[in-house]
């Protein structure tokens, strides 16, 4: 009878989604440091409250050359001390993130909000931006996700600046060099590539006429034969 008690226990405990005033997570998404009501130190109240909808996924990259994953909006601005209800859509079958760093430790652990979803879906989650007038970095921390794309800006008040490498906006750091290897292969897939895609289709339409012929002629002889086997 211990022995059940004990595995019905850990059962639930394992089962169950954990929450606490910090966090939310469960088998499909995770929410850390959602602030709907705690306002900074420097604002007496809140501003405005803004509803973002925030997708993300891998169709969303495809307006950036090289970029695999992306937000469909790469920047927001919001008045100092504004309320942002997030509602995050993940339009992939994989983990996506949104994470807000750069917010006041006091009020959020490690200065970051966190929305995750493990795939497709969607979730919601708020948190009040201090008075200051900066700009703070949102992307998704999973492996390479931001190298490849997944990195955006959420402006206060206009912003500081913008950030590097946020796609559309700003110059990337780093910026990825594509340099062609001329060897001996590269120069054939090079050839063939041209005779393929040009030399080819161009003697076909410029025979096209004997080629019908032949086609035809070909066609005849095939039904005869069949007509032949199947009387
Ligand atoms: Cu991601």
């Amino acid at each position: 009878m211990k022995l059940i008690i004990i595995l019905v226990f850990y059962s639930l405990l394992l089962c169950s989604p954990v929450a606490h005033s910090r966090m939310f997570m469960n088998d499909k998404m995770m929410i850390m440091n959602a602030n709907p009501d705690k306002l900074p130190s420097d604002c007496p109240k809140i501003s405005e409250e803004v509803n973002l909808t925030i997708r993300a996924g891998h169709k969303h990259a495809l307006k950036f050359t090289g970029k695999m994953f992306a937000f469909d909006q790469q920047e927001w601005n919001v008045k100092p001390c504004a309320k942002i209800n997030i509602t995050f859509i993940n339009d992939d079958q994989i983990r996506h993130q949104i994470m807000v760093h750069g917010l006041p430790g006091y009020l959020y652990p490690d200065g970051m909000v966190h929305l995750e979803l493990y795939g497709e879906g969607q979730l919601q989650a708020s948190f009040i931006v201090p008075s200051k007038k900066k700009t703070y970095l949102v992307h998704c921390e999973l492996p390479q996700h931001a190298e490849k794309g997944m990195k955006a800006q959420l402006k206060v008040d206009g912003g500081d600046g913008d950030l590097p490498s946020i796609p559309g906006i700003s110059a990337a750091v780093n910026a990825d060099s594509y340099t062609v290897d001329w060897t001996f292969n590269t120069w054939a897939a090079l050839v063939m590539c041209i005779v393929l895609g040009f030399a080819l289709p161009l003697v076909l339409i410029m025979n096209a006429a004997s080629l019908k012929a032949i086609a035809t002629k070909l066609w005849i002889t095939l039904k005869t034969r069949w007509k032949i086997k199947n009387q």
